[in-house]
């Protein structure tokens, strides 16, 4: 990582308590992490409108969204996929900053990745769901066909299968999609956070 040389904190003269109470909510990034195919994609949009509908300015960052534009330019090598959660870390914190909500969903695979996630977005802010769908689940689903291809060898470095996911240790949630309803995790997920 280059070091910023030549270049100073130019502060506002808004905060972002400010903006949050503008907005009427307060502002936090819901993280969703899980294999391939456990759900993450499904609820962060559910969750999206959910937020909408009860007047809440929301966002959804969604890992292969995001890939088609600002992080485009990065594979799934352990290194690119560490670039990938801190361009879409800082890119949530200055959503947050700016007053909205976020909810991702990327598998962010590591440890590290997400304690990474955490440092950047602040840990007041960042909290942690894990879409605990059984692998077996995940796959049987297959929703893009890419279990399939990663078992027949045309997808390298494939979570799951020939790349490596570890489960949080101590997420605020715990959501095994297998056998929740859509409107069930909602309803787990408002038990445990508020935004107001
Ligand atoms: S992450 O590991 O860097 O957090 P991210 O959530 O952005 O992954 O992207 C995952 C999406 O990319 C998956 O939903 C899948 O559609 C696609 N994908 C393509 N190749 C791979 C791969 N080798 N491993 C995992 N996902 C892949």
């Amino acid at each position: 990582v280059k070091t910023n040389r030549n270049v100073t904190w130019q502060p506002g003269q808004v905060t972002p308590e400010d903006r949050a109470r503008l907005l009427r909510q307060t502002p936090r990034t819901v993280w969703l992490t899980g294999l391939p195919g456990s759900g993450k994609t499904t609820l962060a949009f559910a969750l999206e409108k959910h937020l909408i509908k009860s007047g809440h300015t929301c966002f959804v960052l969604d890992g292969d969204n995001v890939r088609h534009g600002l992080n485009r330019d990065l594979s799934f090598s352990p290194d690119d996929r560490a670039e990938n959660i801190r361009r879409v870390a800082e890119v949530a914190k200055l959503m947050n900053e700016a007053g909205v909500i976020v909810i991702t969903a990327f598998i962010s695979p590591l440890q590290i990745y997400r304690t990474m996630a955490r440092e950047i977005i602040g840990a007041g802010r960042f909290l942690e769901i894990y879409l605990d769908t059984p692998i077996e689940v995940c796959e049987a689903r297959d929703p893009k066909g890419l279990y399939k291809k990663a078992r027949a060898g045309e997808i390298a470095e494939f979570t799951g299968v020939t790349s490596p996911y570890e489960p949080p240790k101590e997420p605020v949630l715990a959501l095994n999609t297998e056998s929740l309803s859509i409107e069930d995790a909602l309803a787990r997920i408002h038990a445990v956070i508020s935004f107001e």
